[in-house]
């Protein structure tokens, strides 16, 4: 309590409430007919959400009989029995088409708001809707919403490795595993299950994409019941749970001498492993699938392709109604620094776009937001819509990689939303990667979006508080890409804070920012990189310069940047449609923030800003790391406002932030001004 655990579900009783004099809510009793496990689960979280707001528990009823059990909250799916909900909403109930959509309304004849919906995971998401209504001190009367999910697929990736450890996790161990065993106890499990479904989430992949020894056995008779659970838990949050394997599987734990997807032992290898998997699991919801990519076996090292490797698990799935969701990243990872034609860049759309029209329909390809890897800026992946006949998700990642390891504060939401609303033309003006993913531009079944999580055990989850702003946030822009970023923060901050306006005004503002700083004092102009190797932390520009990893930013005395164009480059701008290829094309028209992102510059060179590349890098490092000290002043004027475990927790952080943005600032600046040898316009200190 009050160190961050109950995230945004604390539901804080406001100091100003008395329970007998002003009541926070009027609602005071439950009244649910319905027995299953997902309508359960929504009736005990409108209990706990009441019980804090209003200091004491409601009453739960079947019925609502008694007029002392007025005013009340009904729950109930249409025809399932709450006379109720069936009296609020008349005989003609609002058609969501959705089973995970609902409707709230609110009656003053019947003195109650009744819940409605298709089916059970509709109730839980309408009971969570309430829940923030009542948190972030919305007016309840003349209630008349509806709600459906605008993503079928609505994802979280767990990098988890059954040692406990956490692939780019910055937030502690795993909560789901120690000593290569999955958890004895899972009550922490359950609880994040609660904060995933509060915000719509409804699929988790449990295990890292990378699946190394003990894990490959996940998928075994020896470690199935422990797996399944796990699944019970996500069950009751109307959660589907996926497991992430690995390709060589038959090889590695089956006593086959192959893994090639073409051969008929291999296949009745995973149609036996899948056979016993949904024996354990009923609703299992499938594999996610990291192959030859970064090392991990793949289909490639049979002279077969990817569609021949997603589509042999999916054969495997498919009597079960189980996904086979299939990753793009896809790149050469031993490239020489020395060849400049190969471009890292290109490596999705290239190995992708052939195979269009030959995957399985429970196949769906995952395709990174950028087509490097969650720089804190890139262009959006020219994948993204480029491959009509096939489903896909789009990928997120929540953790901060690349953006501060949850160390600097970085609200990754305005990012999100620019990748959601980017028109990729693929199909004409209006082909937004939003409409891509929800499959609604092509007609796709399955669709949705897929991130990377930022938990672990710290006792507030994400490390840094505010990060949990940006788990809060991909969960409702995974429901709704319409919400805005700063609706989605001041949401947060409510219910994280109490509605409480001072507080919740300069997180907002905070969060806001935050992403534009980070970015200023990191590298410059769209051209990423620029940290040390292997863990990703801090400044180092030439860390990755002569790698094999593909993430150079050829700078020298001359100038900077990665001539990606047609004309003269790796020809990858011509992998976006119609004036998109021709904005990036161009040197007049690239947009200065991902200009080192497609052309190889002078330092001379003019911004549209007006200022040239060289001072821009000068200007927005000093400037941002006096952003980032104002981050920190900002938040030490609401020392005394709000709890203060919570308040130090996160003074902590920003302090260490403002340091290392110091150090960001002052090794690019020395690097770039010893190489360019030209001074700052203004004089300021470089090293
Ligand atoms: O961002 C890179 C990370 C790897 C990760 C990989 C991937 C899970 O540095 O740690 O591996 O991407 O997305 O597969």
């Amino acid at each position: 309590k009050g160190n961050g655990y109950e995230a945004w579900l604390g539901y804080p009783r406001p100091a100003s409430a008395s329970s007998e004099h002003s009541p926070v809510t009027p609602y005071h009793s439950i009244i649910a007919a319905e027995q299953d496990e997902v309508t359960g689960t929504a009736v005990a979280e409108l209990v706990r959400g009441l019980s804090s707001l209003l200091g004491s528990a409601p009453l739960v009823a079947a019925d609502a009989l008694s007029a002392a059990n007025r005013p009340c909250i009904a729950i109930g799916t249409w025809g399932g029995g709450n006379p109720l909900v069936e009296q609020v909403f008349g005989g003609d109930p609002p058609r969501l088409a959705s089973p995970e959509g609902y409707a709230i309304r609110s009656s003053e004849a019947h003195s109650c708001i009744a819940i409605g919906a298709d089916a059970p995971a509709g109730l839980l998401y309408g009971a969570f809707h309430l829940l923030r209504l009542l948190g972030t001190g919305a007016p309840l009367e003349a209630l008349d919403i509806s709600s459906k999910p605008a993503n079928r697929l609505r994802m979280i990736n767990q990098w988890d490795n059954m040692d406990g450890t956490i692939e780019r996790g910055y937030a502690g161990a795993s909560i789901f595993y120690e000593q290569n065993r999955i958890k004895d106890d899972l009550q922490r499990v359950e609880d994040y299950a609660r904060m995933l479904a509060s915000v719509g989430l409804n699929a988790i992949s449990i295990n890292n994409v990378n699946v190394f020894a003990v894990e490959t056995r996940l998928i075994t008779a020896e470690m199935l019941p422990d797996v399944a659970r796990v699944a019970d838990i996500f069950r009751k949050y109307a959660i589907r749970s996926f497991l992430s394997i690995n390709f060589a599987a038959p090889m590695e734990i089956g006593g086959l001498d192959t893994a090639d997807p073409l051969d008929p032992a291999v296949r009745e290898w995973w149609r036996e492993r899948a056979a016993e998997i949904y024996a354990a699991i009923p609703d299992f919801g499938g594999f996610l699938v990291k192959a030859d990519s970064e090392h991990r076996p793949g289909p490639f090292t049979y002279g077969r392709d990817h569609a021949d490797g997603s589509n042999m698990l999916a054969e495997a799935l498919s009597p079960y109604g189980g996904l086979v969701i299939w990753r793009c990243f896809v790149y050469n990872c031993k490239q020489d620094w020395r060849d400049r034609k190969t471009d890292r860049a290109r490596a999705a759309y290239d190995h992708f776009t052939p195979l269009d029209g030959r995957f399985h329909d429970n196949v769906i390809l995952q395709i990174k937001n950028g087509p490097m890897d969650f720089q804190v800026r890139e262009p959006v992946s020219p994948l993204i819509g480029a491959i009509p006949a096939t489903h896909q998700v789009v990928e997120f990642q929540i953790a901060q990689e690349y953006t501060g390891q949850q160390r600097h504060l970085c609200y990754l939401v305005p990012q999100w939303k620019q990748v959601l609303d980017f028109d990729t033309l693929s199909r004409g003006e209006g082909s937004t990667v939003k409409a891509i993913a929800d499959g609604s531009l092509y007609g796709r079944a399955w669709g949705g979006i897929a991130a990377v999580s930022n938990i672990g055990d710290d006792p507030n989850w994400t490390g840094h508080l505010l990060a949990q702003a940006n788990l809060y946030g991909y969960g409702r822009l995974a429901w709704n890409p319409e919400l805005s970023a700063e609706d989605i923060a001041q949401e947060w901050a409510q219910l994280t804070f109490g509605p409480m306006e001072p507080v919740v005004e300069t997180v907002c503002r905070m969060l806001l920012d935050s992403w534009s700083i980070y970015e200023s004092y990191t590298a410059p102009l769209g051209v990423g990189w620029m940290v040390n190797p292997s863990h990703h932390y801090g400044p180092n520009v030439d860390g990755y310069e002569y790698s094999m990893w593909g993430t150079y930013h050829f700078a020298d005395c001359g100038g900077i940047g990665v001539d990606r164009t047609t004309a003269t480059g790796t020809g990858y701008a011509a992998q976006y449609n119609g004036s998109n290829a021709e904005r990036y094309e161009v040197l007049e028209s690239c947009p200065d923030e991902l200009l080192l992102f497609f052309h190889h510059v002078p330092y001379t060179h003019k911004l549209h800003s007006g200022t040239s590349v060289i001072q821009h890098i000068y200007n927005a490092h000093f400037e941002g790391v006096e952003q980032a000290r104002g981050l920190l002043a900002q938040w030490q004027e609401l020392e005394g406002r709000l709890n203060e475990q919570l308040y130090s927790q996160v003074a902590g952080r920003l302090k260490e932030q403002a340091e290392h943005a110091c150090e960001w600032r002052d090794i690019i600046n020395t690097y770039f001004w010893r190489k360019s040898g030209i001074p700052d316009e203004l004089g300021r200190v470089i090293y």
